[in-house]
């Protein structure tokens, strides 16, 4: 049996902050514009806030390589500008969740300075070293995910540190444990100053084994995660959620099963990896698979039925954007923003609602290298060139998949800039501001923003939102996602046309029946027909 939580019933808001509220006119988001912002997230509904890395950084990825823990970007704010955040939010009752990057630090960091000055400080031990290989190149030919080698030899002291990401990104070695110490300590500072919880980076990393290549899950994954329970966790109120890009529904319950004491939850990527190119990856387009997509999403409803939770999303500042991606952009652009939402935001679990996906915000339309920011699309960029492939090939891909699409700035209003900045924005704003925008989307009772508002309330007041089992209908269409959810004898049905053509389908009398409507993106709907007519991209739910 479950004990419930506060998260249980409680929806997620993740604020990129360069992106989200400018302040002070220097054309970059900050503390201070999120505060200034909360009652946006009031209206909503929002339970908590995942906030991506506010800490000290050289933001070559964007604040996900710190160099110091306990202090704040400057571009942010100060610490007591994160002290007021906190403390405002709790007002509001919205807890804030804190992003924990410690696969890696910045190369930045004081601990790495010292231990690449010399191997015989306890810093040194902090990294990953390894003698040069027989030939005296790198120990191996391990490539990191943003292009390049994942070793990088200091002279100093004659060894190559590991790096999954950029070399500016040198990973921790969590095998000492004096490291981990420091890690948890940091993360009880935090949690005394009363953040909500965490949200962990690529924390499936940190059990590698190298000398195995062994990167992803690796042998002390879960001692070390159990351990931090015990150390950090236990005893506290708080919400913690780890990222993995290999967790499969093998694995899954190992983080979050309820005797376990590791996680609440994990963003797994089943269903987002469905919509890349097996081998080409992300940068190669691939047309949407409906009933692929469909399968691994509700392999994680079954996994969760009786045991762990899930965290629910479709976007985050990784990712495109959502009704670019898995809708239309164009014509049907506000029934397919609210068709996502109806599916997301009634399946089990706790949804999660990237900044701007409450109006709908798009894909931006690069045509120029030169108007991207993002280094994972920059070094992918150069190395796909050299092998031959066309820019505007390329182009094509990154127009549709590459991270940056995420991160153009929040749409506040038609003002100049979309109301994010009076200065210059770090990265364009997508022109169609003026179109899609909060202000528009609040004055008009029909409006992607007032679908999400409605959802997320759904979820608080309602138990079969909150706990129902899930079971998925007519899982080999290849049109239309349906399934419907089920406590106690009672049950909701939500069907969602994914295509731009209207689709009729005639259905089995145990999905049929008549009831209440709970929401719509077209008529109201008391009552599931044996035959059942949609409109392009039309969702509905309703309690029968
Ligand atoms: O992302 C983990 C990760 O593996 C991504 O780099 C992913 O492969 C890529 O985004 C797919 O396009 C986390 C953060 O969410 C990301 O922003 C960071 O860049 C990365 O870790 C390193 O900290
Ligand atoms: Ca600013």
């Amino acid at each position: 049996e479950i004990t419930e939580r506060w998260w249980h019933r409680a929806t997620g808001y993740q604020i990129y902050p360069r992106s989200f509220a400018d302040s002070n006119g220097d054309g970059m988001g900050d503390i201070p514009g999120i505060i200034a912002k909360l009652p946006h997230l009031s209206d909503l509904g929002i339970g908590f806030v995942w906030l991506s890395p506010v800490y000290a950084s050289p933001m070559v990825d964007n604040g996900y390589d710190i160099s110091d823990y306990r202090n704040i970007a400057p571009e942010f704010g100060t610490l007591d500008d994160m002290d007021r955040l906190i403390a405002a939010a709790r007002e509001r009752g919205i807890g804030i969740v804190m992003d924990l990057v410690v696969n890696h630090s910045s190369s930045l960091h004081a601990w790495f300075c010292k231990a690449r000055a010399a191997r015989d400080c306890p810093e040194h031990d902090y990294y990953i070293w390894r003698d040069p290989g027989p030939e005296g190149g790198p120990p191996d030919d391990a490539r990191a995910a943003f292009g390049g080698p994942a070793w990088t030899y200091v002279p100093e002291v004659g060894q190559y540190y590991f790096h999954y990401f950029s070399p500016a990104q040198p990973d921790l070695n969590w095998q000492n444990p004096a490291l981990r110490a420091e890690v948890y300590d940091m993360m009880r500072w935090w949690l005394d100053r009363g953040i909500a919880g965490f949200r962990m980076d690529v924390i499936s990393l940190i059990g590698k084994d190298v000398d195995a290549r062994l990167y992803e899950e690796g042998p002390h994954l879960h001692p070390f995660l159990q351990e931090m329970h015990r150390e950090v966790l236990a005893g506290r109120d708080v919400l913690t959620i780890g990222e993995s890009w290999s967790v499969s529904t093998e694995t899954g319950l190992l983080y979050c099963g309820r005797d376990r004491d590791e996680l609440d939850m994990v963003f797994e990527f089943s269903h987002i990896r469905e919509g890349w190119h097996p081998e080409l990856g992300k940068f190669a387009p691939k047309p949407f698979d409906l009933v692929a997509f469909k399968r691994a999403l509700f392999s994680w409803q079954d996994l969760t039925r009786e045991d762990g939770w899930h965290a629910l999303f479709l976007s985050n500042h990784d990712l495109p954007r959502q009704v670019s991606f898995y809708a239309d952009d164009q014509q049907f652009r506000r029934a397919g923003a609210k068709m996502l939402a109806t599916v997301l935001h009634l399946l089990k679990g706790t949804p999660f609602v990237y900044q701007g996906e409450e109006i709908g915000m798009t894909n931006a339309r690069f045509d120029r290298i030169d108007q991207y920011r993002d280094l994972e699309t920059l070094n992918h960029f150069e190395e796909q060139i050299a092998l031959g492939v066309e820019p505007e090939v390329f182009i094509t891909g990154a127009n549709r998949n590459s991270r940056d699409h995420s991160r153009t700035p929040m749409q506040w209003s038609d003002a100049p800039n979309g109301g994010f900045t009076t200065g210059t924005p770090w990265i364009e704003v997508n022109p169609n501001f003026c179109d899609i925008n909060v202000a528009q989307d609040l004055g008009d009772p029909d409006s992607i923003f007032t679908h999400y508002r409605r959802l997320i309330a759904l979820r608080q007041q309602n138990d079969i939102v909150a706990f129902g089992h899930t079971r998925q209908l007519l899982a080999a269409d290849a049109g239309v996602l349906a399934f419907e959810r089920r406590l106690g004898g009672r049950r909701i049905v939500v069907f969602a046309n994914f295509t731009p053509h209207p689709q009729r389908r005639d259905l089995p009398e145990d999905v049929t029946g008549r009831g209440e409507a709970l929401v719509h993106s077209h008529a109201r709907r008391d009552e599931v027909p044996g035959q059942l007519d949609l409109a392009p991209f039309e969702s509905f739910a309703c309690q029968i």
